[in-house]
This record gives structure tokens, sequence and C-alpha cells, in this order.
């Protein structure tokens, strides 16, 4: 079968699937858009952000789209907005600190021509997805980490902030008393009122030119060792745009999805025809075949968007929210899963 067929196919099974009302949930009350196949849909412009604040960092987003923006300048305004949100602990001001008390903070961007800019281990700079912006802009580099980063983003006029707030900084000191110094992977999920929630935002966008963009901002694992560098600010893993097929981003473990090159695999999956909620699907499967019961007990979500405006999520556990804004909705969607 050809891969157009192919993708034909899948995305006639996703609409038999959504027909069913098995696909998706909308939390809102305006319905999800008609399924159409992949030649005739033409979503634009779009943008798409994991968990329910991604649709507060969705409209920082569709502000840019709207005046005919770039789908990255919309993708950098939109996840500011949970940057800048103390009340966000997984992103930038007000992020859990890593296990000695130090906030440190991971974040990349890709736009439509495969330029991409990232920042690992970035400490006391409140908003890490624009000096990422700025190193794929200002320097031959893809990539700074740690002290190094600090000093470029310095250089380039940010300013130097105290992230740590006193709730994050609380928290922390209790997880010292309990925990002795030991990190856990899956801590966010274990955190009092949480059941499956993570916080990082990955955002991915197509303007009305048809081109995408991509951004991924965190402040990475709770209490995680000093160094830790998760999937966020690694391209091919937190996030992809290939702006022939699509973009893809990732939430949750992001040891699980380095491991499997996540962001890349549902875009390439894409590429050979998937539609987006069924690339995220076989990237799950995958975390969840190299190790069936771990999987169990952790939390990944992805989520993509095709070239023609269709998405879709899917998580290894319940609880993967994800926000979608455009001509024809503003909604959160509950992604399926696989346990
Ligand atoms: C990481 N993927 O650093 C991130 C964590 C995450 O909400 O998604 N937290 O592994």
């Amino acid at each position: 079968m050809s891969d157009r067929r192919k993708f034909v196919k899948q995305t006639l099974l996703s609409s038999a699937a959504l027909l069913s009302g098995s696909a998706l949930s909308a939390r809102s009350t305006s319905a999800r858009p008609e399924e159409v196949t992949y030649e005739t849909v033409r979503n634009k412009p779009i943008v798409i952000s994991t968990w329910d604040f991604g649709k507060e960092a969705n409209a920082g987003a569709w502000a840019v789209l709207q005046q005919d923006g770039r789908a990255v300048d919309a993708v950098e305004a939109g996840v500011r907005i949970p940057e800048a949100d103390p009340g966000n602990q997984s992103v930038g001001y007000g992020g859990r600190p890593d296990r000695d008390g130090h906030v440190t903070l991971d974040a990349c961007i890709m736009d439509d021509k495969y330029r991409c800019g990232s920042v690992a281990c970035l400490e006391h700079i409140k908003h890490p997805i624009s000096v990422a912006r700025l190193v794929m802009e200002k320097t031959p580099h893809v990539m700074l980490v740690g002290e190094g980063a600090l000093q470029f983003a310095l250089e380039n006029g940010f300013k130097k902030e105290k992230l740590l707030t006193a709730k994050s900084e609380e928290e922390w000191k209790e997880w010292l008393l309990e925990h002795k110094y030991k990190p856990q992977k899956n801590i966010e999920n274990r955190m009092p009122g949480s059941k499956h929630d993570h916080d990082t935002i990955g955002m991915v966008a197509m303007d009305n030119h048809g081109n995408m963009g991509g951004a991924c901002t965190t402040s990475g694992m709770a209490f995680k060792l000093r160094g830790r560098v998760g999937d966020s600010p690694i391209i091919g893993a937190g996030l992809y745009v290939d702006n022939e097929v699509g973009c893809a981003t990732s939430s949750g473990v992001g040891e699980e999805v380095i491991r499997i090159v996540g962001a890349h695999l549902v875009v390439e999956l894409m590429r050979m025809g998937y539609h987006p909620e069924a690339a995220c699907r076989k990237a799950v499967e995958r975390i969840a075949k190299r190790n069936p019961a771990g999987a169990k007990d952790l939390q990944v979500g992805f989520l993509a968007l095709n070239k023609h405006g269709e998405y879709g999520a899917y998580a290894l556990q319940e609880g993967f929210s994800y926000a979608v804004r455009s001509d024809k909705e503003e909604n959160i969607y509950e992604a399926k899963h696989l346990f």
C-alpha cells in the first residue's frame, strides 16, 4: 500500500474511532472538528500544546498567528507565558529545584527550516526559550549548557533573577526530609494533589503560510541530580519540526523519551503515513515494550501536528491533556492512553 493511501486509511480509521466516541473526549463544550482526509484538511493557523495550562499559552501564540505572524514567533511568545508563571512548578520561574536547591532550566525551539536552538541546565534566567532562540539565531551552534548558556544570556541582555519561589523551596525541603537526597524519576506524579501530572510545556504550531514551528521548555524532573538534563531541550527527543511533514513534542519522564528519540520518531511515523494520534501511540508503545513493568508506573505523553492541520496525542497513563487553538476551536482534550 502506498504511503499516501496508508495515511488516508489511518485517517479514516481515526474518523471511525471518533464517530464511535472513543478517540478523544473534549473537556469543553465545543466539538472537535470532523476529521477529513490528508488531501483536504486545511486547518491553519493552528497551535497545540501540552496540558490544561496550554490554553493560556496558546492564547499568547494565537495573538501572533492571527496577525499573520510566523509559527516560530508564535510558539516562543506562547511558552513564555508559563515560563513567567510562578504557579507552574515545572517551567521557568517557580520551577522545582534539583536536589541541591538550584532551579535549572531546559528549553529548545525549532523553525520551519530545520534551524534550532537549545539551552540546558540554565540557571537564573526566567525565559530560557528566548535564550534558545538567540542560540539559534546568533550562534553557529545548536545547544549551550550550564555556565556557558548563562554567560551567553547575560551577554545578550537577559537579567539574572532568583527563580526559586517560597513554595518550591518548601516542597524541596520537605522532599529532602522524606527522601534523604535520593532522586526519583517520576516525582511530579507523587506530589500532593497530583495524579499523573507533569507540567512541561511543549507547543507546536502552523502559521497562515503553512509553515511550522515548535518550542519546549521545562525545569525538568523535580529534585533531580545536579546537572541532569531531560528530553525537553534535546532536538529530536522533546521536540522536532519537519516543515514537510509535521511536528511533535513530549512531556513526562524525559529519560524514556530520549531512549527512543521520541519526537523525531513521531514525525518519521507521520512521514510514513500515520495520523498524528497513531504516530504518538506507536511511540508510546515502544516505550512500554522496552520496559513493560516499569512503564506502568511512569507518565510520558506525545503530541503531534501534521502539515495538513490534523493533530493527535497519546500517553502511557490517563491524565495527559492538551490544548488546541485554531479558527475552528479552542479546546482542551484528554489524550487516549495505553494503561
Ligand atoms: C523532563 N520531560 O525533564 C521533562 C519533564 C516533564 O513535566 O515533562 N515534566 O524529563
